[in-house]
């Protein structure tokens, strides 16, 4: 299949509902609404709501139904990018070739506009129209864990504990299943449950998205291999390790949709573009 187009159409409608979504920069206070919108657009890939529609899709469903959790994936996404960017964590100027919101704005509407996109994540998915009650509420429950303290935000809290210390294997990739996989595979799966999937294919595309979602993070480790970053894979199993590592998780992930024929494509070459291997 075609990926590119398949990315930027997608992105592309992804834009639109999510400038549809977000409250305009003419609405008070105003200074707040630009500084949520920032970063958002132009914005980066959109893997996210893109891994959200795909995951509708290899159930038989659509972008449509996977909307609402499109956008709040990225919603949450961009509220965590906004906030690691903060002079206490990251401390970084530059974000998707934009100055970022603390630079662009001030550290306290930056401070607010991420936890504004993080609430409006909530209310964007709550407010699916037509998905089943209780697959509705389990979707919202699973997305409130992901960007929880037992997920992103408790990655984030032992990435930053390491401080200078080499971890080992097994620490580094516990906070990468937390800090980076936990989105990509809610992405996945709230797409397929909002598109009407439950059980089995719930548990195989939730066993996908970790492993993509792993790997993704080592393939970002792996051009990232000279920043010195102390959480990384590279630093603990070197190049060819690192490289070993994500491509046996790929092969894992993609094992897990073998039961999902042409339904599963766009899944398929995800995974395989998560680490960089083609397009
Ligand atoms: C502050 C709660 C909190 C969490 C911060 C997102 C994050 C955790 C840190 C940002 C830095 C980082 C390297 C995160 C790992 C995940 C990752 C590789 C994010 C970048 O994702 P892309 O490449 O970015 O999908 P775009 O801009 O394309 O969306």
């Amino acid at each position: 299949m075609d990926l590119e187009a398949y990315m930027k159409a997608h992105a592309l409608s992804v834009n639109e509902a999510m400038d549809a979504w977000l409250p305009a920069t003419s609405a008070a206070p105003k200074s707040l609404h630009s500084a949520m919108r920032h970063l958002m657009f132009p914005g980066g890939k959109r893997l996210r709501p893109i891994l959200a529609i795909a995951g509708a899709e290899a159930v038989g469903s659509d972008a449509g139904r996977a909307m609402p959790i499109a956008l709040a994936v990225e919603l949450i996404h961009v509220y965590s990018l906004i906030h690691d960017d903060l002079p206490c964590m990251d401390d970084d100027d530059e974000r998707r070739g934009v100055a970022t919101v603390h630079i662009a704005f001030d550290e306290a509407t930056a401070l607010l506009a991420g936890d504004a996109l993080q609430a409006s994540a909530f209310e964007c998915l709550a407010s699916a129209d037509g998905v089943p009650g209780d697959a509705l509420v389990k979707a919202v429950a699973e997305l409130a864990h992901t960007a929880g303290s037992l997920q992103l935000v408790g990655g984030q809290a032992d990435d930053l504990a390491i401080g200078e210390r080499l971890p080992d294997e097994a620490e580094v990739e516990a906070i990468h299943l937390r800090k980076t996989a936990a989105l990509l595979t809610t992405s996945v799966v709230g797409g397929a449950r909002l598109g009407g999937a439950k059980g089995d294919d719930l548990e195989r595309l939730r066993e996908y998205g970790v492993r993509l979602g792993v790997a993704f993070q080592i393939a970002d480790d792996l051009l990232d291999a000279e920043s010195g970053e102390p959480c990384s894979t590279v630093r603990v199993l070197g190049v060819d390790g690192a490289r070993a590592r994500a491509s046996a998780l790929i092969d894992g992930a993609l094992e897990r949709l073998e039961a999902y024929g042409k339904a599963a494509e766009a899944l398929r070459a995800l995974a395989r573009f998560s680490i960089g291997r083609d397009l």
